[in-house]
């Protein structure tokens, strides 16, 4: 593998994407490339940063030159709770963004990886085990940049024969970088507030069950497609993947396994409850394993007895 560019590094995937790629590859071949927070001063010191904006085509072209990029994991993207509050940029920045970087995979002949999401269903798909090739028709204007960016990955495949591959990441949960503006992001503060405070008010409803994953497996999933055997990939983009499925109340109860004092109320926020109600509650993800090997290690037990333990340092 040549050298590989992160667009919206900063985030809360790119930020640990970037430490295990380095790790993988060494840090001075991977790129990383944010433009919306500033970097700190460790990332500047770790390899090479760019200041990039997906949605600036001359920019992407610039960056893939200067570095002989030869794969981009194009993580840049408005999550669905901000989606919401500004559509129109919602459009602008997922849909341009990918746009840039589809292009520029044809034009220098990248390997792309491109992520989808759960929110890339909507109410009339199946809600349980939903297969990886349903009705989708999402309400959000983030899962409608989703489906869109789907179909748009698979035509620059057939058209073009550009090496892209994505995954439908359910909701992340991880302790490095917090989450930005998304429906799913409850349940990372949930343990920030279970260390700080011992209680959470939570703003979408006790029963709601959403797909979930803990990151070093999201981490891992993505990077293993991406080395996956191309002629055993059927999907090629868009591959559910789920590690676990819980509701609010099942996530409570296992921080109270481990902080029995510790509370959770509801403050429900309409908005992000709507995009909860039209998501998938748990995915079916078969074709996942069987074409690359999908293997999630972590359910909601180990995973909350890493986070707490991990996150009661880090906030001592
Ligand atoms: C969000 O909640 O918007 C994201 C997602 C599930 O894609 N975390």
């Amino acid at each position: 593998m040549g050298k590989i560019l992160i667009t919206g590094a900063l985030g809360q995937i790119g930020s640990e994407l970037m430490i295990t790629l380095r790790k993988q590859h060494g840090s001075d071949n991977v790129v990383v490339a944010g433009h919306v927070k500033a970097p700190s001063e460790e990332v500047l010191k770790a390899g090479p940063f760019e200041t990039l904006d997906a949605t600036d085509m001359e920019a992407v072209v610039a960056v893939v030159k200067k570095h002989n990029i030869t794969t981009i994991y194009h993580m840049a993207s408005i999550l669905s709770g901000t989606g919401e509050k500004n559509p129109q940029k919602a459009w602008h920045v997922n849909m341009g963004g990918l746009y840039n970087v589809l292009e520029a995979g044809r034009m220098f002949n990248l390997s792309l990886f491109v992520p989808s999401s759960i929110a890339a269903f909507g109410p009339t798909s199946p809600m349980d085990h939903t297969p990886q090739d349903t009705i989708q028709r999402p309400t959000s204007m983030y899962g409608v940049t989703k489906v869109a960016g789907e179909l748009l990955c698979d035509y620059y495949f057939l058209k073009w024969g550009v090496d892209v591959r994505g995954l439908r990441y359910p909701g992340l949960i991880s302790n490095l970088t917090l989450p930005g503006g998304g429906t799913t992001d409850y349940a990372v503060e949930i343990y920030y507030e279970a260390i700080k405070q011992k209680t959470y008010s939570c703003f979408l409803r006790e029963d709601t069950y959403l797909d979930m994953m803990y990151m070093p497996d999201a981490i891992e999933g993505s990077i293993q497609l991406m080395e996956a055997d191309p002629s055993k990939l059927i999907h090629r983009n868009a591959f559910n993947i789920s590690a676990m499925s819980f509701t609010p109340k099942m996530i409570a109860a296992a921080i109270q396994k481990y902080i029995p004092d510790f509370t959770i109320t509801y403050n429900i926020d309409p908005v992000r409850q709507g995009i909860a109600d039209s998501w998938p509650n748990s995915f079916d993800d078969s074709a996942a394993r069987k074409e690359w090997g999908w293997n999630p290690k972590y359910n909601l037990d180990n995973m909350t007895k890493d986070m707490l333990d991990t996150l009661s340092k880090k906030l001592k």
